[in-house]
């Protein structure tokens, strides 16, 4: 069976292994040879489209920044069709002044995103370290979570999400259906305590609350209230990353957290939406991408694991409907990722990479921070500095920092280590 073949044991992992609605692949379908990656060159952030070479950072602001936030909307991602709705409230539904052993004040904050009874409703876990809540406000980390708020914690009394949830093969789960089964399953990737402990404060989300992850014809969640997307608008990405501008809005206001210190932050597709929620909201004051590939950090270009053909068969609903046109076209494409980086600029980003994570073409997502360089050192960064892959667990740091971490795709506690030490490094000091 190809699942066996250790080159594809990124299907292996339950959750995955569960969502995906196609059949696996067989071995030699997808390119994982360095080899026979073709020759590409790839569309130069610095030129804007009618051929002006972009000069200064005044000119970047002006003219090829929004040309380029437009392109990915168009090409990619889809318009986000809503900013932060006139009706939305939030309020704090517990919170627990001892949590984590006493570390954290814990608290649960319901984020009713258009004010309505029936509407969609996302429930925010939040850490902020005690000695946060004394002194100065502390640095936040955000980023959504895969199978409920729950499973992110051994905590007995965070409640289950409602609604759709993915399988989880290894927990017994089956059923799509919220279950205690799950319960702490995600706990080795939030690293709550690690975090506190050298000062930072963690949020995190259920990302079905936003939109569930199945391709239904974008019936509920967030879609029920603002209706099918129209050509050109979001799709689950675009929403889940709207989601985070929200909870940044709620995070700007809780006592201490400090809004401005903010990190965006995800693992695989939800990496991918931290690095568009970082594109478009300039709030976010660095971003992470953990593991995101295509679609993600990884350059399209290079054709190497996953493709833009692939995804959009695999999750018809992740991007705009228009990416579709680009399968089996990567070349054609106005944009590539490297130009997804640029939009954060000059904002420090960290991306990660995993060994044995080929499928997210752990070197496609290190020169995606190459092709974003020269727009980082025209704002007046010192850039990436580096034009080779560092080796595998030395995290390279600076405001284009990058790790290529031993093993499979996942986040581990290496991955971890290196959030804390990039933001350590690269937030701003005030
Ligand atoms: C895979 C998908 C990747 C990645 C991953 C995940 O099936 O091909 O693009 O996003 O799922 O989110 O775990």
């Amino acid at each position: 069976m190809a699942c066996l073949n250790p080159r594809f044991m990124v299907f292996l992992s339950p959750l995955v292994f569960f969502m995906s609605p196609l059949p696996l692949t067989t071995a030699g379908e997808f390119n994982e040879d360095e080899a026979k990656v073709p020759a590409y060159s790839l569309p130069d952030p610095l030129t804007s489209a009618d051929g002006t070479p972009i000069k200064d950072a005044a000119a970047w602001r002006s003219q090829r920044r929004p040309e380029l936030m437009q392109l990915f909307e168009q090409e990619i991602y889809g318009r986000t069709p809503v900013g932060r709705p006139p009706g939305m409230t939030w309020r704090t539904v517990s919170e627990k002044n001892d949590a984590r052993e006493g570390r954290a004040v814990r608290r649960e904050i319901e984020i009713n995103l258009f004010g309505r009874d029936d509407g969609p409703v996302v429930r925010l876990l939040l850490y902020v370290p005690v000695r946060a809540t004394q002194t100065a406000p502390a640095p936040v980390f955000l980023g959504l979570n895969f199978e409920g708020n729950h499973a992110t914690t051994t905590e007995a009394d965070i409640p289950l999400p409602k609604g759709w949830v993915p399988n989880n093969k290894g927990a017994g789960l089956n059923d799509n259906t919220p279950s205690e089964k799950t319960r702490g399953v995600q706990a080795d990737r939030w690293l709550f305590d690690m975090a506190l402990a050298r000062g930072y404060a963690v949020a995190t989300a259920y990302y079905g609350d936003l939109d569930p992850d199945i391709d239904d014809d974008f019936k509920n969640g967030v879609h029920a209230v603002t209706g099918k997307p129209q050509a050109g608008e979001w799709g689950s990405i675009g929403t889940w990353a709207w989601g985070l501008s929200r909870m940044l809005d709620v995070l700007e206001k809780e006592s201490g957290v400090d809004g401005k210190k903010a990190v965006v932050m995800g693992h695989s597709r939800l990496g991918k939406t931290a690095l568009w929620a970082g594109a478009q909201d300039e709030r976010f004051a660095a971003v992470i991408s953990n593991n995101s590939g295509c679609g993600g950090a990884a350059l399209s270009r290079r054709i190497f694991g996953e493709t833009v053909a692939r995804i959009n068969t695999s999750f018809p609903h992740w991007f705009t409907s228009g990416y579709k046109k680009w399968n089996g076209r990567e070349a054609d494409c106005p944009v590539d990722q490297h130009q997804l980086i640029a939009l954060i600029a000059p904002r420090p980003l960290l991306v990660t990479s995993a060994t044995e994570d080929l499928w997210a073409d752990p070197k496609g997502e290190f020169l995606s921070l190459v092709g974003a360089d020269p727009v980082y050192r025209l704002l007046g960064t010192s850039g990436l500095e580096i034009t080779a892959q560092p080796p595998p667990d030395q995290l390279h740091n600076g405001p284009l920092a990058y790790l290529l971490r031993t093993g499979p795709h996942d986040v581990t506690a290496t991955d971890w280590q290196a959030y804390l030490d990039f933001a350590d490094a690269q937030l701003p000091a005030k």
